[in-house]
């Protein structure tokens, strides 16, 4: 583990919350700015969020707006290689290990999001999201899941940087709750990692020509499979899958619920059949495992 990142994991675990700074070589965020520029230079609005129908209501105050969520965009992302990779970065991934206390997790929500200073106001009422799961949150080892962003571009005090209430489980009215909260600002290739129940919200811009982009990314224990977002098997005949799928390693797939090597799963014949679905992908992991 990098040194600080054994902290920052332990602050989320007590606090709810923590800023990893520099979890990911700035170099490495800036290799993707290409495939940003790719992924929001065209018309690729796919309603990820399905928010589309709940309307913007006033333009004025905290408060959700569908508009808000215009700039998500489901992952992974045609033509975008390197953007792609850093969701299955290896700090990343180590931190998610680390705060988890668990060497097996999932990636149960990958998207990229993108806001803009100008029409839309994000300014949210301050929540804990309640969607991630079926079941009320259980907060301790075994039971818990990780919601984060990787900041993908500089995000300052004018960059509608989100906001919220560390210590979950402190006792303030909910009214009093803004008194508390903290903004989190961080440079490109830092991680905000948050609880479920750290309380949190989204702010607008403080200058008109500003942007901000992260990648969001939720982690579970692979056991804890009550956690859900986003149905990746729904990609299995999807051509972006396909891209993304070549050149990664056993452990890269395993994050999205593919069996690593030695699994039951694996005789010669699925075996064969997944080295033909996906032509980018080194086989061979799999098939010394068969023997
Ligand atoms: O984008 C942000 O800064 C936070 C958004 C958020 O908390 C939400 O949409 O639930």
């Amino acid at each position: 583990m990098i040194p600080g990142r054994a902290e920052a994991a332990q602050q989320w675990q007590e606090q709810g919350y923590a800023i990893v700074d520099g979890l990911i070589p700035e170099a490495d965020i800036d290799a993707a700015a290409d495939d940003i520029a790719r992924l929001y230079g065209g018309d690729t609005f796919d309603n990820y969020n399905q928010a589309k129908g709940f309307g913007d209501g006033s333009p004025e105050g905290k408060q959700f707006r569908a508009s808000q969520f215009d700039g998500m965009r489901g992952f992974p992302f045609a033509g975008c290689p390197t953007l792609n990779a850093l969701y299955v970065h290896p700090n990343l991934v180590a931190f998610a290990r680390a705060a988890l206390q668990d060497d097996d997790v999932r990636i149960y929500q990958a998207a990229a999001w993108g806001k803009w200073a100008g029409e839309i106001n994000y300014e949210q009422p301050l929540h804990q999201d309640g969607n991630h799961s079926l079941l009320p949150p259980r907060m301790e080892p075994g039971f818990w899941h990780l919601e984060t962003f990787l900041y993908l571009s500089d995000v300052d005090e004018d960059c509608a940087p989100p906001r919220l209430v560390p210590n979950p489980e402190a006792t303030v009215p909910y009214n009093e709750l803004y008194e508390h909260e903290i903004a989190a600002t961080a440079k490109r290739g830092s991680l905000l990692a948050y609880r479920s129940d750290v309380w949190h919200r989204g702010s607008d811009f403080g200058r008109d020509d500003a942007s901000r982009f992260v990648a969001v990314v939720a982690f579970r224990p692979a056991s804890a499979e009550w956690f859900g977002y986003d149905a990746f098997p729904r990609l299995g005949g999807s051509g972006h899958w396909i891209e993304f799928v070549a050149g990664k390693t056993p452990d890269d797939l395993a994050l999205f619920g593919i069996p690593r090597p030695g699994h039951l799963y694996w005789n010669a014949a699925s075996v064969e059949a997944m080295g033909a679905k996906y032509p980018g992908l080194d086989m061979q992991p799999w098939i010394d495992a068969l023997r």
